[in-house]
């Protein structure tokens, strides 16, 4: 059986960017039927059982997916490459958000502001802490400061994910600051 964190990976993989290569249908909201899910992952090698989607959902450390409330479907909270996925309410952010990168991909940003890269939205975080972790899975992390105040006063929509983290679709240049 696959440990905790292959499952979370496999579901990521499933439920952000490639339902289809399992044969699984997405609803315009990222929802996917858990009992579909886990007949199609068997059919591709990957034992899954309901107790332990749950169980991975509940301890995931990143609250990567949420399960509905009748307990039918699975989505990943962010994350999505996925055109159709889920409307997030646009809100106010705080004064400040962190942006997490490698230093390798500094000369590109400065040119070309954040883009998301081929995911949805660029992934922001309110605490300087993860923003390092998430550069570290790039190479040598370097945090990036990002004025939310001054582009939310500009027009710029923001959304906040389940677990905590921010989305914007992009950041130009001029709101961007190195740490
Ligand atoms: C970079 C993980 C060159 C951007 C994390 C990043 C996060 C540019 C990379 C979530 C650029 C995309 C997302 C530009 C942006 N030129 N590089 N103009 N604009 N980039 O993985 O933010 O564990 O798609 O800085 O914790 O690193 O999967 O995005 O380095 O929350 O749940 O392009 O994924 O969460 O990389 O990470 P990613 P990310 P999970």
């Amino acid at each position: 059986m696959k440990d905790k964190v292959q499952i979370s990976r496999f579901l990521s993989y499933i439920l952000r960017h490639a339902p289809e290569s399992i044969g699984l249908t997405l609803d315009d909201q990222g929802w996917g039927e858990i009992s579909k899910l886990i007949s199609l992952a068997q059919k591709n090698g990957t034992a899954l059982t309901i107790e332990l989607i749950k169980y991975v959902v509940e301890t995931n450390d990143k609250k990567r997916f949420a399960i509905s409330e009748d307990g039918l479907f699975i989505r990943a909270v962010q994350g999505h490459s996925l055109k159709t996925t889920i409307d997030y309410q646009a809100i106010t952010p705080p004064k400040i958000l962190f942006h997490g990168t490698a230093t390798r991909f500094l000369d590109s940003i400065f040119k070309q502001g954040l883009i998301p890269n081929g995911r949805q939205y660029v992934h922001l975080s309110q605490d300087y802490k993860t923003a390092v972790n998430v550069g570290d899975r790039h190479g040598k992390a370097i945090v990036l400061t990002v004025d939310s105040e001054k582009m939310f006063s500009e027009g710029f929509e923001f959304y906040q994910a389940e677990n905590g983290v921010w989305l914007t679709l992009s950041v130009p240049v001029k709101y961007l600051k190195i740490d």
